[in-house]
């Protein structure tokens, strides 16, 4: 190694020393944090227990009570503080993205400008949290519904978006008026405790945001389940796998709280005779390899028009032959590494068992570097079966073709999740089927881009096993607070609704 070359742990320790992140936060604690760039410890951090998470939800529910009486607007420029600050640390907290999650420097910076931009979009918002006002039967009465802080927020987040899902949640709840509580993965500590540094930050030129207002808690699957569990917490955010989700969303429906379950998607694009194939190619690409496949919008299965098979089919290979896998902090590669091993062997049995059932792999194989880095894979699938029904977190995307259209919608439908998926078609008819209420099953339903990368100002979310919640944009800000409806009576009488008598 180059003497003047840092190591990733020793630049992780600069960038964390210049963002603020004390020593004691990150060494002499039980949780290993693990660079999947190099495979390298980067830190041990002290984790938070039962016991503690007991009292940060105490703390947070003081917080809100103080909180949820600040005008809105002021509440947003505490948000719009806090995008200044990611604006000013923007090239550091996406560097130490990468370092984390292994992504590419450009996809490290472009994860902090989603958080900036839900920013920016949270702070116009903290002067439209608009209700309705609503025509009444009754003479001389006025109704209309008003939107109210909800409380604590629990937020879960993953590992391969290890610090936009907090800002997409915490944006929203801090404007809305809530305190927020965040459990991050496991595997991406670091990026939490900067974000959590440059909150507080914010918070410091703010002046006056109550104490434990956003906390963080770093460790096990026991401070998530305490929030799952606590009747305090008002509102769980979790963003994982489908089994996550299977077990927080029954717990959390059974105490009547609410929650946002943003699971499991197994994407995909329909590509049809009329496409532009140059673009398509480009924005499948994309989908099925950038983040090295470990995006929940990732594309994952892919179905090609038979009379287009013979001029797509052959250069999507050769892109994935060609593609450039490699360390994304010392080179320009496409593709990093996997998380782990784990995701490794994941992505080994998925081949292992698509090959069995007649798919001729292309790529796949494991890349000799120091971490678990992989060539992505192209599968050629004869029917949709086995794994392809199923959400492998890594970098493998199986094609097939098609004839019919119909038919080609009921494949695209006939998977557990329902997160996002795409149609490369330049035919009005085809598009608009698509999108059509017997079209995509889909939250997200795209039309000549792929199925990742979407921007903020939409809602995000999907359908079915992906868990129906909806973050980010749009009117997702209503999840984060309750609605009170208000009917006011200002005449003189006491007129009953559906014409009632009762005079006494
Ligand atoms: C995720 O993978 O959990 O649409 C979120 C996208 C990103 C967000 C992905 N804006 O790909």
């Amino acid at each position: 190694m180059n003497a003047h070359m840092p190591t990733v742990a020793q630049e992780a320790a600069a960038i964390l020393d210049r963002l603020g992140v004390s020593a004691s936060a990150r060494t002499g604690g039980s949780l290993i944090a693990r660079s999947p760039v190099t495979g390298e410890e980067t830190g041990r951090l002290p984790v938070a227990s039962v016991a503690d998470t007991q009292a940060a939800i105490l703390t947070a529910e003081t917080a809100f009570k103080t909180w949820r009486l600040v005008p809105a607007p002021r509440r947003g420029e505490l948000v719009r503080l806090l995008g200044e600050e990611l604006r000013a640390t923007k090239a550091e907290l996406g560097r130490l993205v990468s370092i984390e999650a292994g992504k590419s420097v450009s996809e490290g910076l472009g994860e902090v400008q989603e958080m900036i931009d839900i920013c920016d979009f949270a702070v116009g918002l903290s002067r439209q949290l608009y209700g309705l006002t609503i025509a009444t039967e009754r003479p001389g009465h006025r109704m209309m519904e008003t939107w109210h802080p909800l409380g604590v927020v629990g937020v879960i987040t993953a590992f391969n978006f290890p610090v936009a899902v907090w800002a997409w949640n915490a944006a929203l709840a801090l404007i809305c008026g809530d305190a927020v509580i965040w459990k991050p993965s496991e595997k991406t500590p670091l990026t939490a405790l900067a974000t959590q540094a440059i909150f507080a930050k914010a918070a410091a030129r703010f002046g006056a945001a109550p104490e434990g207002l956003a906390q963080l808690l770093i460790g096990a699957g026991d401070i998530g389940a305490a929030l799952v569990e606590s009747p305090k917490v008002a509102l769980i955010s979790a963003t994982g796998s489908t089994r996550m989700g299977r077990i927080v969303g029954p717990k959390v429906a059974a105490r009547f709280g609410r929650s946002i379950l943003e699971l499991g998607g197994n994407n995909a694009g329909i590509v049809c005779p009329s496409a532009d194939l140059d673009m398509a190619l480009r924005a499948i690409a994309f989908g099925a390899m950038g983040t090295a496949g470990q995006r929940c919008t990732t594309m994952r299965r892919l179905f090609v028009h038979e009379t287009v098979a013979d001029a797509l089919i052959p250069r999507l290979k050769k892109a994935w032959e060609s593609v450039s896998v490699g360390n994304p902090l010392t080179t320009q590669a496409l593709v990093g590494p996997l998380v782990d091993g784990l995701a490794y062997d994941a992505m080994q049995k998925a081949l292992a068992a698509a090959e069995a059932l007649g798919g001729r792999v292309t790529g796949g194989t494991r890349v000799d570097l120091p971490g678990h880095y992989v060539r992505p894979a192209l599968v050629e699938m004869p029917a949709q079966q086995g794994p392809v029904l199923e959400e492998t977190f890594a970098p493998i995307l199986y094609v097939m073709t098609w004839r019919d259209f119909d038919e080609v919608i009921a494949q695209h439908n006939a998977v557990g999740a329902g997160l996002s998926s795409s149609i490369f078609t330049t035919d009005l008819r085809e598009m608009e089927m698509f999108l059509s209420a017997a079209g995509s099953d889909c939250g997200i339903a795209n039309v000549n881009i792929g199925t990742s990368g979407a921007e903020i100002g939409g809602a995000f979310g999907g359908e079915k096993e992906t868990g129906g919640g909806r973050e980010s944009g749009s009117d997702a800000w209503k999840g984060y607070m309750r609605r009170a409806t208000n009917t006011i009576n200002f005449s003189r009488e006491l007129p009953l609704a559906q014409g009632v008598v009762f005079d006494i």
